[in-house]
């Protein structure tokens, strides 16, 4: 059976991807902090899937745990063929000069530093295998920023750039790197944001109807099961009514 990693399984995307794949016959290492979380999705996927599941605790912000926690995968875990680098957050929305330093550090360690920390372990496993698909979640806002945007739209640019470079570096291993870049979808992505405030989350989806987790997980289970010779390098996905990360057509009522 091939294998799946999969960061921020907990929740959103990630679950939603987890599902996908074990719908495919793949075997899964999921990750995230929310033990409770990772257990009752592990549960489902036992329970309707005859897949294995691996599931593993850290905070991708650890670069120790990081690298304590993927070492210590039993070694046929290791042999790893689609990673989805998805754990991510935005964390706060305002100006520049309104900004919280503590929610710019959150973003930059998470989507950025965190991406990369998975990246260093994982990726020498796909060189030394000569094959593999690295999956890494961006969004519009690493193509262009908005108005309250900046440091999430900075860092989801960054995942942009780091897309491009690592589809370099990996060029002569033959491993595939493909960049995701969804708009408005709804998961708990505006509830972290709003840091738990419900009705400012929901805010964000009224009047159109957003993307919703499995219209991602479809998505990246297409990218990873094209040809071995093709790669889908960069898919940004919107709803029909978003246009731009800012630019929608509403109907509120
Ligand atoms: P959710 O909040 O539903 O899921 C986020 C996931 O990331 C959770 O499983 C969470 O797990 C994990 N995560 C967050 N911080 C950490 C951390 N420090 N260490 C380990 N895991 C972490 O949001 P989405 O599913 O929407 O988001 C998934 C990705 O998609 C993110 O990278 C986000 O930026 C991106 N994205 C989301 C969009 C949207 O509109 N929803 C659009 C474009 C991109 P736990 O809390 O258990 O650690
Ligand atoms: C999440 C989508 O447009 O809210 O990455 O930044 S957006």
């Amino acid at each position: 059976m091939p294998i799946a990693l999969i960061t921020g399984a907990s929740s959103g995307f990630g679950r939603a991807i987890a599902l996908k794949f074990a719908e495919h016959g793949y075997d899964l290492i999921i990750t995230g902090r929310r033990k409770e979380r990772l257990n009752e999705l592990e549960e489902i996927i036992r329970n309707t899937y005859e897949t294995r599941v691996y599931s593993v605790l850290f905070d991708v912000r650890d670069s120790e745990a990081v690298a304590t926690e993927l070492n210590a995968l039993p070694h046929d875990w290791k042999l790893i063929d689609v990673l989805v680098n998805n754990a991510g957050l935005a964390q706060g929305f305002s100006t520049i000069q309104e900004g919280n330093i503590e929610d710019w550090d959150v973003m930059i360690d998470t989507n950025v530093k965190g991406l990369l920390y998975v990246s260093r372990i994982v990726l020498p496993w796909l060189i030394q295998q000569g094959k593999g698909h690295v999956i890494n979640m961006s969004s519009i806002a690493g193509k262009e920023a908005y108005s309250k945007g900046n440091v999430y739209c900075a860092t989801k640019h960054a995942v942009d750039a780091i897309s491009k470079s690592m589809r370099i570096d990996m060029l002569p291993h033959g491993i595939r790197v493909t960049a995701i870049n969804p708009g408005a979808a709804e998961t708990e992505f505006s509830l972290v944001r709003f840091k738990g405030d419900a009705e400012r989350a929901a805010q964000t989806y009224k009047g159109f109807k957003p993307l919703v987790a499995e219209d991602i997980a479809e998505v990246v289970y297409f990218a990873a099961s094209r040809p071995p010779h093709v790669v889908l390098n960069d898919i940004t996905i919107t709803p029909i009514a978003q246009a731009s990360p800012a630019y929608f057509y509403k109907e509120i009522s």
